[in-house]
């Protein structure tokens, strides 16, 4: 069944041009070397279902599978792929498993922030001596294409991260997963023009919400357990306060592919999204994952023709004068971001076209981003103000304002 598919290029050059906003950066020299996000796993009510849904709405391709078929009685776990990106969709078979507990108290979210490292032992070391908690020691785990080194530290809420170094392996995800054909076929609407190659092609960051008060403390963790620095952009008192009711800052790997935005809610005249976000989900998780995109309209098309639903953007963004002058010059005329509700923003170093997702499952949770960047390594600062407005008016929806 091992075949020539579209398996994820986890290191070299492939990772570097996808990733738009990556330097150059020896991690040799890191006190936790990070070669980049390995996969980011969900624990689901139901995996076929969601495989499905990553498969048709996300356009990503299943590359493997592992289920009771293999002999692992507890859980089916489906490995979808988009370029780098990777995402594992794990669902109980069992009644008696964790992923029940964690559907039940969660509903589906993310459990795991996988990074691939080139040296699990000394990563998980550093990681423990600075305080993180372990939950799996450094182990081998091996089948007929080779070794994987697995590790596990917790992070917020009932998100981990474990640490893999598959160096030494050629199997289709990891040992135990066998290698399987597609889901939905898409060739035929690639080949008629009617869908992009690829809707996205990496993870460009994942952001955690922390309790109130928490978020300084999460960004010194992966100070000190990582060795991740701050980057430039933050909300802060002042902007929290007069519209976002959230607290924002980043922490990065040297090499910038990894980017872990941390929220916190901010006391302000509305009820914060995030502490919407918190009661939902009861308690610090994965609030969204961005996912890198070169061609956001074509994608948003695509997703929008599959029943993806985006959050609006009124059309005084796009007619605002003080907008167009700050935003000058981009690949499209401002109309078609208009059509679409993409949003746009511009820094020092470039611009970046960006779009946010409703949350995709029933509670106001988990939701995605898609993001064309074009130089800047920004998140979209300028935007804030639309966006919570915009999340705002999703919150009165809810009844949860
Ligand atoms: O990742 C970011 O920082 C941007 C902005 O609830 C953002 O995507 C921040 C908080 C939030 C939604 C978007
Ligand atoms: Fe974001």
């Amino acid at each position: 069944m091992t075949q020539a598919i579209d398996r994820p290029q986890s290191t070299g050059e492939v990772d570097v041009d996808v990733l738009v906003g990556a330097v150059d950066h020896d991690i040799s020299r890191d006190p936790f070397p990070v070669r980049g996000l390995d996969h980011v796993t969900f624990v689901v009510g139901n995996a076929k279902q969601a495989a499905h849904y990553y498969s048709t709405a996300f356009g990503m391709i299943c590359v493997a599978y592992r289920g009771p078929e293999q002999g692992y009685r507890d859980h089916a776990e489906y490995v979808l792929t988009s370029g780098s990106a990777r995402f594992v969709l794990r669902g109980a078979v069992r009644p008696d498993v964790p992923e029940v507990d964690f559907v039940a108290r969660h509903s589906d979210g993310v459990s795991d922030i996988a990074l691939e490292v080139p040296d699990v032992d000394a990563a998980y070391a550093h990681a423990t001596g600075q305080g993180a908690t372990g939950l799996l020691e450094p182990h081998d785990v091996t089948d007929s294409y080779g070794t994987v080194r697995l590790a596990a530290i917790a992070t917020y809420g009932d998100t981990r991260h474990t640490l893999v170094d598959r160096s030494r392996y050629t199997g289709p995800f990891l040992p135990g997963f066998v290698a399987r054909t597609p889901i939905v076929d898409r060739q035929p609407m690639i080949a008629a023009g009617l869908q992009p190659k690829r809707f996205f092609q990496a993870v460009d960051h994942v952001v955690g919400n922390v309790e109130l008060g928490r978020m300084d403390e999460w960004v010194q963790f992966y100070q000190r357990v990582m060795g991740f620095t701050n980057m430039a952009e933050f909300v802060g008192d002042d902007i929290a306060t007069d519209y976002s009711a959230l607290m924002s800052k980043v922490v990065a790997n040297g090499t910038r592919k990894v980017k872990f935005p941390l929220n916190e809610p901010a006391v302000a005249r509305k009820k914060s999204q995030i502490d919407e976000y918190l009661e939902f989900y009861q308690g610090p998780g994965a609030q969204h994952i961005a996912v890198a995109t070169n061609d956001i309209l074509a994608s948003v098309d695509a997703m929008r023709a599959a029943g993806v639903e985006f959050l609006d953007t009124p059309d005084s963004y796009y007619d605002d004068p003080e907008l167009r002058a700050r935003i000058g010059e981009v690949r499209v005329p401002i109309e078609e971001l208009k059509a679409r509700k993409i949003l746009v923003d511009r820094d020092e170093d470039g611009y970046l076209l960006q779009i946010f997702t409703r949350p995709v499952q029933d509670r106001p949770t988990v939701f995605f981003e898609l993001i064309e960047r074009h130089g800047s390594l920004g998140f979209g600062k300028g935007n804030f103000k639309a966006l919570f407005e915009a999340i705002e008016r999703e919150q009165e929806r809810r009844g949860n304002l």
